[in-house]
């Protein structure tokens, strides 16, 4: 597949926006005093969220999880939104009422993040339902973790998407932790891809750190699901670089452990692809990273002077 130079310069672009956007939110949430709640951080996840994202439109769906600012900032979605989402500010994508783990973004085709684990494969199955039944060739991509592929949401999600041919893409970021336990102690088999085989679908395990590979990967999953073939699975290996939560000591980790992944960072590494090939210089590398600082500082400035909710919020937007 050949990949033009202006979608690699947007995978580059798409991955240093979440990158510059989830260093800052690290910053000011261990600063103490704005950001409420927990933060999960996907810093080294990059390429999984942009290879996948960069193949879809805002009329195809993503569902994903509490560690899913980066997929929901490669969909596309406004980053001032979501900073103030972050803030708990009645500006922000969700009224200040979902913060980190709970953002959504409609508009931009992004259904939702989740705190329990696995459901978002549930609920795209209801999406891929509607995708299917309104004949509209749009497809949807649910995000997980190999902590996920234990749970009966998985093999029952996956068992309905294959019966009914649902246009639903697996894509499952194996970072090897769910929250403090090696996917080893979990995971009995070497390749949780190998799955899709027992419902007829097609299964794939990647390099989740290159993102053109990935990229690559899901638009062939995204080909598969809009002929009607049914769902397709895509497991990416990677590595989150901070702990579970942010606070998370890591004491679990073998020595050494993360410094081997930093040399595999997928930012990194596509930069230094980049250059070589001529796609970048240094100028232009630097530029983008400026510009998704400006970005990130306008999104901060943004939050800030959006207001708390009022106490009446409360009590609107309940379907009871
Ligand atoms: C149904 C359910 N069980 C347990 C938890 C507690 N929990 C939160 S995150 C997590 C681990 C998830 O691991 P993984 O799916 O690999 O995602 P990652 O955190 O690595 O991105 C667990 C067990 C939960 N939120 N929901
Ligand atoms: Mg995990």
């Amino acid at each position: 597949m050949k990949i033009s130079k202006e979608t690699k310069i947007d995978l580059f672009t798409r991955m240093v926006k979440i990158r510059t956007f989830e260093d800052e939110t690290h910053k000011i949430f261990m600063a103490g005093k704005e950001m409420p709640g927990f933060l999960h951080l996907s810093q080294g996840e990059e390429a999984m969220a942009v290879g996948t994202c960069a193949n879809l439109t805002f009329d195809d769906a993503i569902y994903t999880t509490h560690r899913g600012h980066g997929c929901i900032i490669a969909k596309g979605a406004d980053l001032k939104p979501m900073m103030a989402e972050l803030f708990g500010r009645i500006d922000g994508c969700c009224k200040g009422r979902a913060g980190s783990m709970h953002f959504a973004d409609v508009k931009t085709g992004c259904m939702g993040s989740n705190g329990i684990v696995g459901e978002g494969m549930r609920l795209a199955i209801g999406t891929a339902f509607a995708q299917k039944y309104q004949k509209t060739k749009n497809v949807t991509a649910v995000f997980f973790g190999d902590g996920a592929t234990g749970t009966g949401a998985f093999h029952e999600s996956f068992n309905m998407a294959a019966t009914l041919k649902l246009p639903v893409i697996f894509v499952c970021s194996i970072n090897f932790y769910a929250q403090m336990t090696h996917k080893s102690v979990h995971i009995p088999i070497e390749h949780v891809a190998d799955r899709a085989a027992g419902y007829g679908a097609p299964g794939v395990t990647i390099d989740g750190n290159d993102v053109e590979l990935v990229y690559e990967e899901v638009s062939k999953a995204v080909k598969h699901c809009r002929a009607g073939k049914g769902p397709y699975m895509i497991e990416g290996i990677t590595y989150r670089h901070h702990g579970h939560f942010i606070g998370d000591p890591c004491n679990y980790r073998p020595a050494g452990e993360l410094e081997e992944w930093l040399k595999k960072d997928p930012i990194v590494l596509y930069e230094q692809k980049l250059l070589k090939e001529g796609v970048l210089d240094e100028k232009r590398i630097q530029q983008i990273k400026e510009e998704c600082k400006n970005l990130v500082d306008e999104a901060v400035a943004f939050a800030r002077q959006s207001p708390q909710p009022d106490i009446e919020e409360l009590y609107k937007d309940i379907l009871a």
